[in-house]
């Protein structure tokens, strides 16, 4: 991609990057570094849960050196789900055009991003996606492959949506977007939220697009990836498909 190309997401409107955080000392640093550089006219976001290792403080330290760097201090650990929400909410406050979905642990490569505002202005949200050709996960685990394709093979099928990588969280929204997915009624927390908000992008006939990414397995820091996480996503995921059919079945809309 060149220059140029890089440099014409203007049209698009600001663009805010949600970083979610629960400690991500060892992180936060460097992934605001490699956002601004590479899509300098892009605001940050921290979303932290007030992380007990600091990271909220680190986050304020960059703010005070940066006017493009923000943080949103939250009370307590609540999932990434109401992170984001409460992110969005600030964005679309601040007159942000685009919002972006970002991990701090580096597994969404910020080098990356320009590929995705470049699709998103053809499309009303872009999913960087692990499973489409082009797309793949560096040092990841055989088991923890099975399980994102499983998932989302899942949820494909019994949602009827069609995108490969659909619990994956490296994404852009239009603000129109989101405005047009009913987000008060958002509950999920984990990996559930990030299908939550894909299925109903489709449903309310939003044009989404999936980009190839290479999503690369974190290097520092704790995951917060729990078998909660997993059943609540697999429970909703089912609940949801099932009231769906079943609402199809007698004419109504999901
Ligand atoms: N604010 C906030 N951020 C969270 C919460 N849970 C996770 N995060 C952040 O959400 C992002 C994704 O969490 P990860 O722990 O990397 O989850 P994962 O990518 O599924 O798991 P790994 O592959 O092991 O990294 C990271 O930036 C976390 O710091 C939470 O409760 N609140
Ligand atoms: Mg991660």
């Amino acid at each position: 991609m060149n220059d140029g190309e890089q440099r014409s997401f203007g049209p698009l409107g600001k663009v805010l990057v949600i970083i979610p955080t629960y400690n991500e000392a060892e992180n936060i640093k460097p992934i605001v570094r490699r956002v601004r550089a590479s899509v300098p006219e892009a605001h940050i976001l921290v979303a932290d849960d007030n992380s007990p290792d600091g990271t909220g403080k680190l986050a304020d330290e960059l703010a005070g050196a940066d006017e493009q760097v923000h943080v949103l201090h939250r009370h307590g650990k609540e999932g990434l789900g109401a992170a984001y929400l409460a992110g969005f909410q600030w964005g679309m406050d601040h007159d942000f055009g685009v919002l972006v979905e970002m991990d701090a642990d580096g597994s969404h490569q910020p080098e990356e991003l320009p590929r995705l505002l470049t699709a998103l202005k053809g499309a009303d949200l872009v999913l960087g996606s692990r499973w489409i050709p082009g797309g793949r996960v560096v040092n990841w685990p055989k088991s923890r492959e099975f399980l994102s394709r499983g998932g989302s093979t899942y949820s494909r099928l019994l949602l009827d949506v069609p995108i490969r990588d659909v619990t994956g969280g490296y994404r852009a929204f239009r603000r129109e977007t989101l405005e047009g997915l009913g987000m008060a009624e958002v509950a999920s927390a984990g990996y559930c939220f990030q299908v939550d908000l894909a299925w109903r992008a489709v449903r309310n006939g939003f044009h989404v697009v999936e980009v190839p990414i290479t999503f690369v397995e974190r290097e520092r820091g704790d995951s917060k990836m729990s078998r909660n996480i997993v059943v609540e996503a697999l429970w909703r995921v089912t609940v949801w498909g099932v009231g769906s059919r079943a609402g199809k079945a007698v004419g109504r809309k999901p």
